[in-house]
């Protein structure tokens, strides 16, 4: 029997949104919910596609998400707008803030929208490429659990914090890149875990503080920050901007909050929106094009673009649908026994 299963994306997203709705959590939720992890795995990003039901699910089941939070919308200021998530999960939550962070970043220049108390399991490249699709160019951060050592150190302090930019460019998909601060997701050293395979050097240590390749020995132990102390800087970066700054939990609180459950991580987020029409007024289209120059130098010369892959995958799954590991396939259908 094959290792895989491939499902187009209707039979994808009816078995996820299944699943959702099994663990009780609401139809908009259920939806959001589905669109996100099918967002994910539509791109082949595995670490945040279909597999990302399974911890939702779980989440939801040890009572610590609220399954039928309803977000809630405030204005504090002409520039920010704020959603409390009410302790749901936080796809539903962007959706309801996204409109008010359009509408505020066209009529200042620059907005903020912070989500505050939501639990955060999502790749944060689709809520940046939403903003793009209206014109702008968008800057996502998000911090998670404490389970990377800053640098120097040998002990969890920062979350694996992604930090996820957009650029807007003319017919064309935008500039978009999303990646951890981390040496890699966590999620990633999960999936190597799951497949019994090694992961690379330099993405964690172990309980010791020794550098490790086995998956189960980093989940134990701490993960590593990218670029030395560099992803250690921008991590501490995204705990603060995306912390205290909006008044919400760091990673070590978020990890406190858990409680050893095991759940998603539970949190704030900051999305800030730029409108290069505000900055640039009419000489918007001649600075574009300056843009688009420096995207041909880097493609002349044979580079790729951040999310490239993204993009190429999201065209092929349309129609050819997407392969995940039997296992995956198997442990989403145990849910809705
Ligand atoms: P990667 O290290 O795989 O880096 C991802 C980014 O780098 C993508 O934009 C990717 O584009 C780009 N990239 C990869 N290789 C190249 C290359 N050769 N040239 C140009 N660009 C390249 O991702 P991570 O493991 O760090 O993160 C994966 C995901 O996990 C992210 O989407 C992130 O949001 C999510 N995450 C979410 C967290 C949360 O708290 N919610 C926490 C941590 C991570 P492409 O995709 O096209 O390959
Ligand atoms: O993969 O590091 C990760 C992650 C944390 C929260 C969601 N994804």
């Amino acid at each position: 029997m094959s290792e895989t299963v491939t499902l187009s994306l209707d039979e994808a997203a009816r078995l996820a949104k299944a699943a959702f709705l099994t663990s009780g959590v609401s139809d908009a939720h259920a939806e959001a919910l589905t669109a996100t992890v099918m967002a994910g795995q539509a791109d082949e990003c595995h670490s945040h596609g279909l597999y990302r039901v399974l911890g939702c699910v779980r989440s939801v089941r040890e009572g610590k998400v609220n399954p039928v939070a309803e977000p809630r919308v405030s204005t504090p200021a002409p520039a920010i707008v704020k959603v409390d998530a009410d302790y749901g999960f936080s796809p539903l939550a962007f959706r309801t803030g996204l409109p008010h962070l359009v509408e505020k970043a066209r009529g200042q220049g620059l907005a903020a929208l912070a989500i505050n108390h939501c639990f955060h399991f999502s790749a944060l490249w689709p809520e940046v490429e939403a903003l793009a699709a209206q014109g702008l160019a968008a800057l996502a951060l998000t911090p998670s659990h404490a389970w990377v050592a800053p640098a120097g150190g040998t002990k969890g302090v920062f979350g694996t914090n992604p930090i996820a930019f957009a650029w807007p460019r003319p017919g064309d998909f935008p500039f978009v890149f999303d990646f951890a601060t981390s040496a890699a997701a966590r999620g990633e050293i999960e999936l190597h875990r799951r497949a019994g395979k090694p992961i690379p050097e330099g993405w964690a240590i172990d309980a010791e503080g020794q550098p490790t390749t086995d998956a189960t020995a980093a989940l134990a132990g701490a993960m590593l920050t990218f670029g030395g102390h560099k992803g250690s800087a921008l991590s501490a970066m995204v705990e603060l901007m995306a912390g205290p700054l909006i008044g919400d939990m760091t990673s070590l609180e978020s990890m406190a909050f858990d409680a050893g459950v095991g759940a998603a991580p539970c949190h704030g987020e900051l999305i800030l929106a730029f409108d290069p029409a505000r900055f640039l007024g009419a000489e918007k289209d001649a600075h574009v094009a300056r843009a688009e120059a420096l995207f041909d130098a880097i493609l002349g010369q044979g580079a790729r673009l951040p999310s490239q892959r993204r993009f190429a995958a999201r065209q092929r799954t349309a129609t050819a649908g997407v392969t995940i590991p039997r296992q995956l396939y198997a442990d989403i259908q145990a849910l809705l026994a």
